[in-house]
C-alpha cells in the first residue's frame, strides 16, 4: 500500500521553548503533578495562543519525565523528553556552558566539546519533528531562544508550508566571539530557517547581520539573501528566500505587575521589610538569578568599598540581595556562588555591627508578592549586569514603583539601558564610576527620582509585553515566501 502522507497536526500557533510554562509538584504521598508556572512569555501569549488553538512544546524541567500532553489555561502543553545524559549535554553542557558565556561576552570562558554539539543536534530535531507534527498547515511556529537555534532550519526541512519565527532572549555576540563556535555555520544555517529572527537590540541584530555577511550572504536593510538551490532545468532561475532580522525588546506585564504593588498587604509587607531590616534610611537591592553575567561581585565590590570609605554605614544603610539558586550544577556556578558567599561573609565581618549586617543574602527563590514587596521597599535598585538580553527585573522595579519614586541604577550593558536612559547607567566594570552613580542614587532629590521614574514607567507601561507579542507575531505572520532551505557558504 502507498504510504500515508504525514499527518498535519491541528494547532495554527505553536511556541516552542526549552521549558514548558510548568513546575513539577510532589505530594505528600509521592505521586508527583505538573502545576502551570505563568511566567510573563505566558501572560502574553495566552489570549492569542487560546484564540488560536496554540499549543507550547517543551521540556518539563527534568529528566527522563515525560508528562501526557494535557491543557492549562486553553493552551496544550507538549512534553518533549530529555534523558539525564541530554540534561547533561545538550542543556547544562551546549546550552549554559558554551552558548550562554560565548553569547555573553565571553565573561566566563565557554567550553566547546563535539559530544555536547552532537547531543543539541538530536535534542534540536527532537523538538522539530514535535512541532512539526502538532502544527496545522501553514501554521505559525515561534521558537525561543538560545537552546533551540537548529530548529528552524529542522521544521522548514520538514514542513515547508509553515511560518516561522525564532526570538533569542540573550544577546548576540560580536563575530569576534561568535567566531569561535566551531559550529557557527551550522548555527547561522539553523537560524535562517526562520522568516522572521528577532533581537533584543538593534545591536543585536546587526551582530547577526554581520554574522552572516562574513560568511558569504548578502544583506540589505535587516533582510538576509539566501541563494535559493538551483531548479533542475532552469539553473538560472534561482528560487530565493529572505530572512528578516530585527529588533523586538521584550518586557513585562507592567499593569499585572503595578496592580500586584497596590495591593494593601504588599504596601504593608513593604514596610514590614523596612522595619524588620532595622529601619535604615537606605535600602539597597539586587535581585538577580545567581549568574556570573549578572555582576553581583562587581555590585558588592563597589558597596564594600562604600562602606569602607563610609559614604555607607551598616546602621544607616543596607543591601538586600535577592540571588535566586540557578544551574547549581554547572561548575562556573558553584565556583561563582562561593565567591559571592565569602564575599559577603567578608563584608558583613568588616561592617557589620550587631544586629545590623551590611548585606542581607539571601539565596532563596520568593513569591512574586514577596518580591513586589522588596521592590516597593526599596530605595535603589542595582541592576550592574555584565551582560544582559534585556533584564525584566529593571523593568519590574519601574512597574511596581507607582509611587514614582525609588531610583534604578542600571549596567548599560543590560538591553534595558537602550529603553530607559533616565537610570542612574553605570559601566560595571569602572568600580569609581558604579560608587559615585550609586551615591547619586541615594541622594537624588524626590522631585528629581520622580522625573526620572515618570519618564521610565511611561516607557514601561507603552511597551508592554502584549505589545512585544503582538508585533513580532504581526511580522512573522506577514511572511510569505518562497520556500528554499539556507545554506551558508
Ligand atoms: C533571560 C535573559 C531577558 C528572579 N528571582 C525570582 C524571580 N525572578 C524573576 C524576575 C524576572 C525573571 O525572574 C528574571 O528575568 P531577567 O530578565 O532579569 O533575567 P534572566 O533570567 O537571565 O532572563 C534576560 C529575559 O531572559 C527575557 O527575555 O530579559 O536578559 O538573560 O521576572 O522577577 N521570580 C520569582 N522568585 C524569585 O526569587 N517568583
Amino acid at each position: 500500500p502507498p504510504s500515508e502522507p504525514p499527518k498535519n497536526g491541528h494547532h495554527d500557533l505553536i511556541v516552542v521553548a526549552n521549558r514548558l510554562p510548568v513546575d513539577r509538584k510532589v505530594a505528600a504521598d509521592g505521586t508527583t503533578s505538573w502545576v502551570p508556572s505563568p511566567g510573563g512569555l505566558v501572560t502574553a501569549l495566552e489570549p492569542v495562543m487560546q484564540r488560536n488553538a496554540g499549543a507550547w512544546v517543551g521540556w518539563s524541567g527534568s529528566a527522563g519525565e515525560a508528562p501526557e500532553p494535557f491543557e492549562a489555561r486553553g493552551i496544550r502543553l507538549i512534553p518533549v523528553m530529555l534523558d539525564e545524559r541530554e540534561v547533561e549535554e545538550f542543556y547544562e553542557g551546549m546550552a549554559n556552558s558554551t552558548l550562554w558565556p560565548l553569547y555573553h561576552d565571553v565573561v566566563a570562558r565557554p567550553q566547546f566539546h563535539r559530544s555536547w554539539w552532537e547531543s543539541y543536534e538530536q535534542v534540536n530535531q527532537r523538538f522539530a519533528d514535535r512541532a512539526a507534527a502538532e502544527a496545522a498547515p501553514n501554521a505559525l511556529v515561534w521558537v525561543q531562544d538560545y537552546q533551540l537555534q537548529l530548529v528552524p532550519q529542522m521544521l522548514r526541512r520538514l514542513r515547508p508550508d509553515l511560518r516561522i519565527g525564532f526570538f533569542n532572549h540573550i544577546p548576540f555576540p560580536p563575530y569576534e566571539l561568535f567566531a569561535q563556535l566551531p559550529w557557527r555555520r551550522r548555527v547561522l544555517e539553523g537560524l535562517l530557517g526562520a522568516d522572521q529572527l528577532g533581537f533584543q537590540r538593534p545591536a543585536d541584530a546587526n551582530n547577526f547581520l554581520r554574522a552572516c555577511r562574513r560568511n558569504g550572504l548578502s544583506t540589505r536593510r535587516g533582510m538576509v539573501q539566501l541563494p535559493g538551490e538551483p531548479r533542475f532545468g532552469s539553473p538560472d532561475h534561482h528560487p530565493r528566500r529572505e530572512v528578516n532580522a530585527a529588533a523586538f525588546p521584550i518586557s513585562i506585564d507592567a499593569r499585572a505587575v503595578q496592580e500586584l504593588a497596590e495591593r494593601p498587604e504588599i504596601q504593608m509587607r513593604a514596610k514590614e521589610i523596612r522595619r524588620e531590616l532595622g529601619d535604615p534610611r537606605v535600602v539597597l537591592l539586587g535581585v538577580d538569578r545567581l549568574d556570573y553575567t549578572k555582576g553581583i561581585l562587581h555590585r558588592l565590590k563597589a558597596v564594600e568599598e562604600l562602606f569602607e570609605d563610609g559614604d555607607l554605614e551598616a546602621q544607616d544603610a543596607v543591601l538586600v540581595q535577592v540571588a535566586t539558586p540557578s544551574r547549581e550544577r554547572v561548575d562556573q556556578y558553584q565556583k561563582m556562588r562561593q565567591d559571592v558567599e565569602v564575599t559577603v561573609g567578608r563584608i558583613n565581618g568588616d561592617y557589620g555591627k550587631i544586629g545590623h549586617p551590611a548585606v542581607h543574602y539571601l539565596h532563596q527563590a520568593y513569591g512574586r508578592d514577596e518580591l513586589a514587596a522588596l521592590y516597593l521597599a526599596a530605595d535603589v535598585l542595582l541592576v550592574t549586569a555584565l551582560r544582559d538580553g534585556m533584564n525584566l527585573v529593571a523593568k519590574e522595579y519601574v512597574a511596581t514603583r507607582y509611587d514614582e519614586g525609588g531610583a534604578l541604577v542600571l549596567s548599560e550593558f543590560a538591553g534595558a539601558a537602550n529603553e530607559l536612559p533616565q537610570a542612574f547607567l553605570i559601566n560595571p566594570h569602572d568600580i569609581d564610576g558604579m560608587k559615585a552613580q550609586i551615591m547619586r542614587a541615594v541622594h537624588v532629590t524626590p522631585k528629581e527620582a520622580q522625573r526620572r521614574m515618570r519618564a521610565m514607567r511611561r516607557r514601561v507601561f507603552d511597551h508592554d509585553v502584549a505589545r512585544w507579542a503582538s508585533t513580532f507575531l504581526k511580522v512573522a505572520a506577514s511572511a510569505v515566501e518562497p520556500n528554499a532551505v539556507a545554506s551558508v557558504s
